[in-house]
């Protein structure tokens, strides 16, 4: 993909001895995606709706200064149902969770908002299908994260398998006639799964998976982007936090170009050391980072150096999801 320069061509920046000049490359799409703009709005409404406070199960999105945000606003995050009272209201987090978190939600006759994105009940909706059709699917993503708890909790135990490299793919054991489907985490690196599907589609030729990746259309264009101010940089900042799936892709993905890159979560994160014999700085941040952070950044780095910004634009981000019924009516 060939991004577009949305700047005028000019001298490049003139530095002075103080601050000397830096050009910086910003990525475009970067930051909030349409799910986790959903996500926050979510918590926000139903705090309106049910007064304070409304208990958040998980971080609504991985990423401390919305957390803390929502915090200050009357929210109370948790990791398990146990820790919310009978009474009060509970969110799920954009990840998405297990079959048995509503169940027992009902159970306990809680009032629950899931805000879990579309793009990820999309996935646990086709698990669910596969299921049916007497597949064993194969499940690519990274052992721990929430969001893959949820999507094996969609299914029985033993009834889908987690990979999470191409060698663990060679280590699978399948009978010939076994019938198998794949599935995807929707925040994994690009390039890493398509190998990962190739090396599936290699041992197991008979092996069925979604028509499209269920890699979210965020997840890719944050990396395309990512691609397109890497190489010409000395160093890309990734904001983002360290639990931030799609955040951490977005460095690796940096990293491959050749650029040396880091995760930070907030301009206090930078080491000015980390500039030095730096001319050309790119930056970008994962989908959960809210915009502020990045102007953050850009007027930390504006404090030691004279900097001229560019935007590289990768693609053009339209997409809305509509807010559960439950929090318009
Ligand atoms: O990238 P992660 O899945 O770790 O999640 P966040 O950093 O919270 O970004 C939002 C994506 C949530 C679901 O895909
Ligand atoms: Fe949804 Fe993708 Fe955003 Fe995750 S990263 S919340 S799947 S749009």
């Amino acid at each position: 993909m060939n991004a577009s320069l949305q700047m005028q061509k000019s001298e490049g920046p003139v530095g002075t001895a103080e601050k000397p000049a830096l050009v910086l490359l910003i990525a475009a799409p970067r930051g909030f995606c349409a799910g986790v703009d959903r996500a926050i709005e979510i918590v926000e409404r139903a705090l309106e709706k049910y007064g304070k406070p409304v208990y958040v199960r998980h971080e609504i999105v991985h990423n401390r200064y919305v957390v803390e945000g929502l915090k200050a606003k009357g929210a109370i995050f948790v990791e398990e149902l146990d820790e919310v009272p009978d009474n009060r209201p509970v969110v799920f987090s954009a990840h998405g969770v297990p079959k048995s978190v509503p169940a027992e939600a009902e159970r306990r006759e809680l009032l629950y908002v899931d805000a879990t994105c579309p793009l990820v009940s999309k996935v646990h909706r086709q698990a669910e299908r596969q299921i049916e059709k007497g597949q064993h699917i194969i499940f690519v993503g990274h052992a721990g994260h929430p969001e893959v708890i949820g999507t094996m909790g969609q299914v029985e135990e033993g009834q889908m398998t987690l990979v999470e490299t191409v060698e663990d793919v060679a280590t699978l054991q399948f009978e010939q006639d076994t019938p198998l489907s794949f599935l995807t985490q929707t925040t994994l690196s690009v390039d890493d799964t398509a190998d990962i599907i190739n090396a599936l589609k290699d041992r197991f030729p008979w092996i069925v998976g979604p028509k499209a990746e269920d890699i979210c259309y965020a997840t890719s264009n944050r990396q395309a982007s990512v691609k397109e101010i890497a190489p010409g940089s000395d160093l890309v900042l990734v904001i983002g936090a360290p639990n931030s799936s799609n955040s951490v892709r977005l460095v690796e993905v940096a990293q491959r170009c050749g650029t040396e890159a880091r995760l930070v979560q907030r301009a206090e994160d930078i080491d000015p050391a980390w500039l030095d014999g730096v001319g050309t700085l790119g930056l970008t941040a994962g989908a959960s980072a809210p915009e502020t952070l990045v102007r953050e950044v850009v007027d930390k780095i504006s404090e030691w150096r004279t900097v001229e910004e560019h935007t590289l634009v990768a693609a053009e981000e339209k997409m809305v999801f509509k807010l559960p019924r439950q929090l318009t009516e």
